[in-house]
């Protein structure tokens, strides 16, 4: 088993990610490769260059009683960092900023940027989570739902974005923060739902800079319906 251990570990350092990814860190994030929630937690972790360790979150995990007593709603992601039990993406985002960027960057203290970023991150449970990410999981995963009507919301979102972005870098400020970063993954992902981003240029122009962002992780793409 020792020896399984150190294999495991010396197959890790092969890796460009590995000396992020280690086994004795205190930041433990639950997900599932294929959840836009669980990728913006993870994104921000090494946007931030952190060490954690990932742990399976998938539908038999989350049903598990030392599951449901991390989070009772039985959703990922969850955010272990010592005694913190974190769940919820956005709230995960601000504790990461908050705790590990002391540069303020991610998160600045300027109270209309911060007003600026929770408006983004609103948009992120609301606009991007019923629109883009509601029809990527009827898509890919067959889940319930209304798909044109998601379609629909993730149209107009795109509209005023790409009208928003004509003559922005970034979301909430001249540089980037945790509101690009909670709009990133199901936008990034919205073709995965029936929803081509051909004819948001502006929208793939900002997608494109959050991608050449130091740290930057993708989300394994899914098929494309056609
Ligand atoms: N508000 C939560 C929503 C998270 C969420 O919907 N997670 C999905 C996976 S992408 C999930 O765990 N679904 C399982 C369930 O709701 O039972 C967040 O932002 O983290």
């Amino acid at each position: 088993m020792a020896l399984f251990l150190r294999v495991r570990q010396w197959l890790r350092c092969q890796t460009p990610f590995a000396e992020l990814i280690m086994t004795d860190t205190s930041l433990i994030l639950y997900g599932t490769p294929l959840s836009g929630h669980a990728h913006r937690a993870e994104l921000m972790l090494r946007l931030l260059g952190l060490a954690y360790r990932y742990e399976d979150g998938s539908a038999p995990v989350r049903r598990t009683p030392a599951f449901l007593a991390l989070n009772p709603l039985g959703q990922i992601p969850i955010l272990v960092d010592g005694d913190l039990v974190l769940p919820d993406s956005n709230a995960i985002l601000v504790y990461l900023a908050r705790r590990y960027d002391p540069s303020g960057a991610w998160y600045p203290d300027d109270m209309v940027i911060a007003a600026r970023i929770q408006r983004w991150l609103s948009m992120a449970a609301g606009e991007v989570r019923y629109g883009p990410a509601k029809a990527r999981v009827i898509q890919l995963f067959k889940a319930e739902g209304d798909l044109a009507a998601a379609q629909a919301i993730a149209t107009q979102l795109l509209v005023f974005m790409d009208g928003y972005l004509a003559d922005r870098a970034f979301l909430a400020h001249h540089a980037p923060t945790i509101a690009d970063v909670a709009c990133y993954s199901y936008i990034a992902h919205a073709p995965e739902g029936g929803i081509p981003l051909d004819a948001y240029a502006h929208v793939r122009g900002w997608l494109g800079r959050v991608e050449s962002l130091p740290g930057f992780v993708p989300m394994p793409r899914s098929p494309v319906p056609d």
